[in-house]
């Protein structure tokens, strides 16, 4: 019998998930659940890495979980689990802080973005935070990591750790492959086009959040930064904001650039920028929906964090233990 493939991927908790969180990992998720052994996580132990509220950051993580399942990912398909309560991440982020360099995680461009956006709190837990990723792939042994396109770097000290691992210790790590959707890999925000979409962007309008209601949608899109011309092309480089705006309508609707550059030829901008919004709207609709329905229901909310722990734990605790022995640990009593 041919034996499915593994996938890990995980999301902060930081704020409600954009359009881009969504369009460049989540949708995603829930496709590849059929064909592939699935671990997601809410990675509430990488959002401290930034200074958050202690209550809110608690309501969040649930909310979070509850929105993750209305994206689509199936708990009894995959095992959907919160981070902090898998002991294993911590333990493998040691192991693995041993055999990475100061060097490399000196380079990581996220690391200096968000040293720049948070200068009175350049904490060590932001400076390995690519550690502790690379521990969450690597415990289970994953072959594919859904990413959008801002993580490939993160991705990549990933399998260079496990690559040093297993030339230190014998074969061990499975060196994980991004795997990177085609339309919606990164999306830009509403505000500045040069930027990537964020959930903690202080301008309100710069990102669409999955649970935003209809006429916020339509308006954000509304006021959204193009350029002086009037023609929808898609150019990335001299018209950012309107290639932003093609990649999310394409990655809603299923529609080519070529297509979209078709029908709205002639129109100007203002009915572009209505449709999109109109049709993120509709695209956002039946998430919200079962939303509403799940956040409800906190029974049921633990009974699936719990059983996803279950499973994520029965294949993390098997990786750490065979890691402890590989680096030389005692067996433990
Ligand atoms: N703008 C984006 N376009 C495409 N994909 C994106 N992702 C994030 N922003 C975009 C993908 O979403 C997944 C989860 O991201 P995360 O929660 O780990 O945090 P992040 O990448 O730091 O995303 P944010 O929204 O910018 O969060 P904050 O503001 O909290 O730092 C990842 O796969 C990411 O690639």
């Amino acid at each position: 019998m041919e034996t499915k493939k593994t996938i890990f991927s995980g999301i902060q908790p930081t704020a409600v998930f954009t359009l881009g969180n969504f369009l460049g990992a989540i949708k995603n998720w829930g496709a590849l659940q059929d064909s592939f052994d699935c671990v997601y996580s809410i990675v509430d132990m990488h959002a401290i890495t930034v200074r958050q509220d202690a209550a809110k950051l608690r309501e969040q993580t649930l909310k979070s979980y509850a929105l993750t399942m209305a994206c689509g990912i199936d708990p009894e398909k995959s095992a959907l689990f919160i981070q902090s309560h898998n002991p294993h991440h911590a333990e493998m982020n040691w192991i693995l802080s041993c055999n990475t360099q100061f060097g490399e995680l000196s380079r990581m461009t996220q690391f200096k973005d968000k040293s720049e956006k948070h200068p009175d709190d350049i904490n060590a837990g932001l400076f390995t935070y690519p550690v502790l990723m690379a521990g969450d792939i690597l415990l289970y042994q994953a072959d594919l990591v859904p990413i959008g396109i801002d993580q490939k770097q993160h991705l990549e000290l990933a399998r260079n750790v496990a690559e040093r691992f297993n030339f230190r210790y014998g074969d061990f790590f499975t060196v994980p492959e991004p795997y990177i959707g085609e339309t919606g890999a990164k999306i830009m925000s509403l505000q500045d086009p040069t930027k990537k979409m964020s959930k903690s962007d202080d301008n309100p309008n710069a990102s669409v959040y999955i649970l935003d209601d209809r006429n916020s949608i339509i308006n954000k899109f509304k006021r959204a930064v193009t350029d002086s011309e009037t023609e929808v092309r898609f150019d990335a480089e001299k018209k950012p904001g309107i290639s932003n705006l093609m990649t999310i309508f394409s990655a809603c609707t299923g529609k080519s650039f070529d297509e979209i550059e078709k029908t709205f030829s002639g129109h100007g901008y203002g009915d572009f920028k209505s449709a999109v919004g109109e049709t993120v709207a509709d695209c956002l609709k039946p998430i919200q929906d079962k939303y509403n329905s799940f956040i409800k229901d906190r029974d049921y909310l633990k009974n699936c964090y719990t059983e996803g722990l279950k499973k994520a734990m029965k294949i993390s605790g098997k990786t750490l233990s065979k890691a402890y022995r590989k680096v030389g640990f005692v067996d433990k009593p």
